[in-house]
């Protein structure tokens, strides 16, 4: 993985942002530290600006300059949660806002929110990535979709294929809730390749008395590469919820993988006495007949209902991914949960034993929900498969909407899915997963501009100079140099970019418009601990992302190790209103879903930017321009 841009001499490299921030266009000579220091009155002013611009302090709203109407302004109703009746949690954004009016938003915002590269259906409601899979020269994409509306309901399998993981074609539905065990909807699944190349299809169906059930279902005709059609097994359900398990707490079977006996296991998220997290297993020969094995592959007090449960192994010492069934020396076991309480993706890495069928963490205190997430910002219900083409174990999630139900339903579609990732272990920390856009994104690469070794002082915003921001993949290197010691230190990244300690915050400022009135920083704060060690966190503040005020916005983040050979260093994916930053070549990453109203069009740019009192930065960054992916209907004519 290539995270080291190269370095070029030619650029100017660095302009000096004044008191007034607005025009600053002009890249002027880095003149050394002296001009630094004659600088400093100024950069502490420039400061002083930037921590006034907290969100409480947003001068009022209605400040549209789009082209288009403006749209009424609606006044905010709580709308019911969708989901909570038919016994799953709430998929939209819970109310936040009722006491906040809708934002006067205009067509022209709501179209620039959509994405340009990733994937998402023309219109109305996704959720869950659904039973991934490679067949016959084409990547597969099933996604929990209503084909009525831009809110949860009405739970039908949406489909999509590609031969690159990136230039997607929508394909008619895969599976409609056409059945007594599935007419509530057909809930999230999984993929099993059989080594005779069969494909089996294990999901939920919430029945007509919303009981959650495992059904299956298999191509109709397994020569077709695109897998048009499914058919649904007739003697469905194949499991119900076991004695002692509520009905309502049963759901999304993930992939099988082989044990030594030659028979298939299958575990299902589910809940224990209101507030242990297991995760079942079930064996099968024949994936229509199960047995429920004694125990439980892993239970966690206190982490509540297990959704979207993912369980898959990784080479420790190894650069491409593991066959779901792979074990024995060598290799680790992955179990991820998505927390249905929390709204999000937990994982352990740990050492599963296949004559058992139990699954024990590396390290108890970093177990499953209560230790490393998948992603870091706004994300939920990931899977992986593996992708027997290329001997990848490739990752998607959903980046669920943090707006209001009535926005949604005003700009008419909801949700995105997160560019595919790939992942593997991490033998140099050995404590955690790496995950890297899939190569294939590469091929959407355009003009690239090297920026070398910008010197960025305390308190400083550098824009760089690369015209319009709205579709990026961003690799910036950050190294520190010490100018002033640290007496007080603020760990964490929950005060957000204008919270200043010595050794940070400092990086890019994303989506930003030139006056600054809304950016979203991606950004390291690396902290002296009182042991005498630094520990660095990684962080996106969503806080001054929007003038909205009827979207939520958090600042995410978490601690990511920072080997004393390593810069800092991150990729960012820039595509309209989605953000995904990976720190450390993946260490950690956090998706943000962002809804800007001014830093839209030809107004996003990009910044760099250091906030510490007691370093300069030096950056170096290499940032392409990203096409468009053209995601669009299969032309069936032209096959
Ligand atoms: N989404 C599906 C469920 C799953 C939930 C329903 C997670 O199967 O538990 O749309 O977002």
């Amino acid at each position: 993985m290539d995270t080291n841009p190269s370095h070029t001499s030619s650029d100017p490299p660095y302009t000096p942002l004044l008191d007034n921030p607005s025009p600053a266009r002009i890249r002027r000579p880095f003149n050394g530290f002296a001009a630094i220091l004659a600088s400093l009155i100024f950069l502490l002013s420039l400061v002083a600006l930037i921590i006034n611009q907290s969100q409480e302090s947003l001068p009022e709203q209605n400040q549209n300059r789009s082209p288009s109407t403006p749209r009424p302004t609606e006044s905010f109703s709580k709308p019911e949660p969708r989901g909570v009746a038919q016994g799953v949690s709430p998929k939209s954004n819970p109310s936040f806002f009722s006491d906040k009016v809708s934002y006067n938003w205009t067509n022209a915002m709501f179209s620039w929110q959509r994405t340009a590269y990733h994937f998402q259906p023309e219109k109305n409601w996704m959720n869950d990535p659904d039973g991934p899979l490679f067949h016959k020269g084409w990547y597969h994409l099933f996604y929990q979709y209503n084909p009525d509306s831009a809110v949860w309901g009405n739970i039908t399998w949406g489909h999509a294929v590609s031969t690159d993981l990136i230039h997607w074609l929508y394909l008619p539905f895969a599976m409609v809730p056409d059945h007594w065990y599935d007419i509530n909807g057909v809930w999230t699944g999984s993929a099993t390749l059989l080594p005779d190349g069969q494909i089996m299809m294990l999901y939920t169906g919430s029945t007509n008395e919303s009981v959650q059930v495992q059904n299956l279902a298999y191509p109709a005709n397994l020569s077709d590469p695109l897998l048009i059609d499914w058919v649904k097994y007739p003697n469905n359900p194949v499991i119900t919820p076991p004695n002692g398990t509520e009905t309502d707490e049963f759901r999304d079977p993930t992939t099988a993988w082989m044990g030594p006996d030659g028979t298939w296991r299958i575990t299902i998220g589910s809940r224990h006495n209101k507030s242990i997290g297991i995760s079942l297993v079930y064996q099968t020969s024949n994936f229509t007949t199960y047995e429920l094995l004694e125990g439980v592959l892993h239970a966690v007090p206190g982490t509540g209902m297990w959704e979207c449960v993912d369980f898959y192994p990784v080479a420790i010492n190894g650069s491409t991914g593991l066959d779901t069934s792979a074990y024995g020396a060598g290799i680790k076991h992955v179990l991820k949960a998505s927390l249905d309480d929390t709204k999000r993706d937990h994982y352990a890495i740990g050492v599963y034993d296949p004559v058992t069928d139990k699954w024990t963490p590396d390290n108890p205190k970093e177990d499953v929900g209560i230790g490393l997430q998948v992603d870091y910002g706004r994300y939920y219900a990931s899977k992986t498969f593996y992708d027997q083409n290329t001997q990848r174990r490739i990752l998607w999630g959903w980046i669920n909407e943090t707006d209001t139900e009535t926005d949604d339903l005003d700009k008419g579609w909801a949700s995105v899915q997160t560019i595919p990732r790939k992942v593997l272990y991490d033998n140099k920390t050995g404590t955690n997963i790496l995950q890297w856009p899939v190569e294939e994104i590469e091929s959407l690469r355009l003009r690239s501009t090297d920026f070398t070794e910008i010197v960025v002082g305390p308190g400083s915003v550098v824009p760089l100079d690369i015209g319009q921001a709205t579709q990026l993949d961003i690799f910036a290197e950050f190294e520190v140099e010490i100018i002033s010691e640290t007496k007080h230190e603020k760990y964490g990244c929950s005060g957000g970019a204008v919270d200043r300690s010595a050794l940070g915050p400092f990086g890019l400022l994303v989506v930003a418009d030139q006056t600054l009135s809304e950016l979203t920083p991606i950004f390291f704060r690396p902290v002296n601990t009182t042991e005498g060690i630094v520990e660095t966190y990684f962080c996106a503040d969503e806080t001054r992302s929007s003038k909205a005020s009827d979207v939520y916005k958090q600042v995410y983040g978490s601690t990511v190790p920072v080997f004393t050979d390593e810069k800092f260093q991150m990729r960012v994916l820039v595509d309209h209103s989605i953000v995904e930053s990976f720190a450390q070549g993946g260490r950690r990453v956090i998706t943000s879903r962002i809804y800007p109203t001014k830093a839209i069009y030809g107004d996003a740019r990009l910044f760099l930017f250091n906030n510490a009192t007691g370093v300069n930065v030096k950056a170096t960054l290499k940032i392409w321009e990203l096409n468009s992916a053209f995601i669009h209907p299969f032309l069936f004519d032209q096959n």
